[in-house]
């Protein structure tokens, strides 16, 4: 068997995104376009590297009413990949679970939901083989059932894939509870799950799969999102991860120490123009970390409220680089000074830092093990600021200034 197929979930397409429009509407038309941007990314990846299959494993739409817009640009998406000849296969979710009531369109032919009660088959021919589709849609209120009876196999020599949209572990759980064993037990060779929006193999063998969701829809959904692309080459199975996320949400720590105000202002903005990109916006949290003299003011003044709007202003393009929050997780620099006089050990430590700052052949020999360490990361190594994180994260290990 020669063939490929793509799994996504958790398209979320037509998410509100509430909340960010209040402080600015063009950046929230921007959020909301992001899911059907990334959608179509989706279908153009399904095209250029022409899949025989689609599976879309629940909550495409963010609710069971997705506006005209919203089911518009789902239907052209169908539409591409039908007209390439390529079938998609969708089971509903959590969120989009009566969606049938709702549809403005007929599907197009190759477009297949699968039905809730009993779980649905369908088979399909690719180069030298066939594989069965078995699926289940998300039924609200479903409780926690025996899978093994109810997902038959049929053909041993088949590809056979299972699609459920479920909660791994919680056994108590209200969104279709299932355990690893379960899934495993019956005779499957890849499960193509959603409803979880990271992206996770559970297992190789069988293959238990969450491809994520295709977009980050706030803070606590962090990093690339995308889907797998599938390919399966006689016996071997390949995993694929593919980015499709439009607006990246990311962390990022900024060491303020020894800065002054300006400083800190000057680095804020530079480290805004260091991530912008062409390719995705950007929501960005900062974390301010360091042994720093500002650590009080920032802590007790409301300046940082005047920075951060400052930091968004004009942040409305597609490559925007918007501002989420500021986080302070300085340390007052006395602490430093206390610590490095103390007599313990966390004392030794800083002491020996301060050492090994001052020693310049020491030195020579740190960068070649840096280097070695940090080799594929492009940023240029600091060795003194290594030296500052290296000893503001002894004092977090070792319990001072709590
Ligand atoms: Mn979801």
């Amino acid at each position: 068997m020669d063939f490929s197929f793509l799994h996504a979930a958790d398209l979320h397409l037509g998410s509100p995104f509430v909340g960010i429009g209040k402080s600015n509407p063009k950046l929230q038309e921007h959020l909301q376009n992001a899911y059907f941007k990334s959608f179509r990314k989706l279908v153009d990846l399904a095209i250029s590297r022409t899949v025989d299959l689609v599976l879309l494993s629940g909550d495409i739409f963010d609710d069971d009413r997705p506006s005209l817009q919203t089911q518009k640009i789902f239907r052209d998406g169908l539409n591409r990949l039908t007209a390439k000849g390529i079938p998609v296969v969708i089971i509903l979710g959590n969120h989009d679970a009566d969606l049938l009531d709702n549809l403005y369109f007929a599907l197009p032919e190759k477009v297949h939901i699968l039905g809730t009660d009993q779980v649905d088959h369908l088979a399909m021919q690719v180069a030298g083989g066939t594989i069965d589709i078995f699926g289940l849609s998300f039924k609200p209120g479903q409780q926690a059932r025996e899978l093994k009876g109810i997902f038959k196999r049929g053909q041993p020599n088949n590809f056979a894939i299972g699609m459920l949209h479920c909660e791994i572990g919680n056994t108590s759980g209200t969104y279709a509870p299932v355990t690893i064993k379960q899934l495993s037990d019956c005779d499957i060779d890849y499960w193509a799950l959603g409803h979880v929006h990271s992206p996770k193999v559970l297992s190789e063998n069988p293959y238990i799969v969450y491809s994520g969701t295709i977009q980050g829809s706030n803070k606590n959904e962090l990093g690339s999102k995308g889907c797998f692309l599938v390919s399966v080459k006689d016996q071997f199975v390949n995993l694929e991860f593919n980015d499709l996320h439009s607006v990246l949400w990311t962390n990022v720590d900024l060491d303020i120490s020894n800065f002054d105000k300006g400083e800190l202002v000057d680095s804020l903005f530079d480290l805004k123009n260091r991530l912008r990109s062409s390719e995705q916006g950007i929501m960005l949290k900062v974390n301010l970390t360091g042994f720093s003299q500002l650590n009080s003011w920032l802590l007790e003044k409301d300046e940082m409220e005047d920075i951060i709007s400052e930091l968004r202003r004009e942040e409305e393009k597609e490559d925007f680089v918007w501002i989420t929050e500021v986080g302070i997780k300085t340390k007052p620099a006395e602490l430093y000074t206390e610590l490095f006089n103390s007599k313990d050990f966390l004392g030794d430590v800083l002491r020996l830092l301060e050492v090994a700052k001052l020693d310049k052949d020491n030195q020579m020999d740190l960068i070649k093990v840096f280097e070695e360490v940090a080799a594929g990361i492009e940023d240029e190594l600091d060795l003194n600021e290594i030296f500052e994180q290296a000893a503001f994260k002894a004092i977090e290990l070792l319990g001072g200034g709590d």
